[in-house]
């Protein structure tokens, strides 16, 4: 048995290099699934470049509404577009799911060579974006052999996830990823233009006491968690929320603590999305060795419906998530 490669930082490994390491391990892997990995990392170096530009190139700072009647910036319309056109060449993606699009993109039946679908939110937090405010990108790979109904191959439960990520567009422009063996995160160097491993095998750290939700809708978020903020603060918690999820869950996923975006009065199944925001960032939480809950339940065990229906989330380390559903449950 090949002995895996020991990943230091004195090596200089690149997204690249990394998924052809990792797809070598698999002696089946035709390399398919590597090739959807490296579209996504192309689409993030171009999505990052126009991130730099927003406001130097005006037609990229206006809004409007997106098909949820949710504010939308043309950054999201062509984030979205990158990634399609990132992805397209990609002769085993049989389905699209964007945040963006109002139904799942089929680009090629099973019969075709479709064996995969990749599901995205393409510019999270861009409400954030004229705020030089940390955004990402969200994305989730699911195989289409391992789906329940072979017409819905994209409605698949979180943990059947064979690769999810986020790109977080900062102060650099980092990727992590998992592709079921840990996580792993990668920051581009631009003078390259390579996505280059900086941290291998990801934990989560336990106990980490920064709490971080949105506490504007504390009142509507339901019984108990009154009572868990109130023993956050008395026991020397900070609250850190930007309000863009993917710089929060990346702060959560380096420090600890907890994540939440419970029920409120607005959202009464929750803000977030399950298939292209919920199932990606649990799936990578708990390859971190933290826990992602739905307040009743695993959400990487939730059965979808719909591809852009909503869930509560909980994201964090094992104590601080046990801590809050212990709370939650009295
Ligand atoms: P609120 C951004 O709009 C987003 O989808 C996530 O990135 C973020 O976690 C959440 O919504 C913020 O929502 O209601 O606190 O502004």
């Amino acid at each position: 048995m090949e002995h895996p490669p020991k990943y230091t930082a004195d090596n200089l490994t690149t997204i690249q290099s990394f998924i052809l390491q990792e797809a070598r391990r698999h002696p089946n892997a035709s390399g398919e699934f590597s090739w959807l990995l490296s579209a996504i990392a192309l689409a993030g170096k171009v999505i990052a470049a126009k991130i730099r530009r927003v406001h130097l190139d005006p037609v990229l700072d206006i809004g409007g509404d997106n098909v949820h009647g949710e504010q939308q910036k043309p950054m999201d319309l062509v984030a979205n577009e990158i990634i399609i056109r990132c992805l397209g060449d990609r002769t085993d993606l049989g389905l699209l799911g964007s945040e963006e699009e109002a139904e799942p993109v089929q680009l090629r039946s099973a019969e075709e060579g479709g064996k995969y679908s990749v599901l995205f939110d393409p510019l999270d937090g861009s409400a954030n974006l004229g705020l030089g405010v940390g955004v990402g990108t969200i994305f989730s790979i699911l195989r289409h052999e391992q789906a329940l109904d072979a017409e819905a191959p994209h409605l698949q439960i979180g943990r059947k996830q064979v690769a999810a990520g986020y790109i977080l567009y900062g102060p650099s422009t980092v990727l992590v990823l998992s592709t079921g063996r840990g996580v792993h995160m990668f920051s581009l160097d631009p003078a390259v233009g390579a996505f280059v491993l900086v941290r291998s095998d990801l934990k989560i750290p336990s106990g980490g006491k920064t709490y971080s939700l949105n506490e504007a809708n504390a009142d509507s978020f339901g019984s108990g968690w009154g009572d868990w903020l109130s023993g956050c603060r008395r026991t020397g918690w900070r609250s850190r929320y930007i309000g863009s999820m993917v710089a929060d869950v990346h702060r959560t996923l380096l420090e600890g603590g907890v994540f939440a975006y419970p029920r409120t009065a607005r959202h009464p199944e929750g803000k977030l999305r399950l298939m292209y925001e919920a199932n990606p960032m649990a799936f990578l939480i708990e390859q971190a060795g933290g826990r992602g809950e739905s307040g009743t339940g695993p959400i990487l065990n939730i059965r979808p419906t719909h591809v852009h229906q909503r869930v509560p989330v909980i994201l964090g380390d094992p104590v601080g998530v046990d801590q809050l559903l212990n709370t939650l449950r009295r």
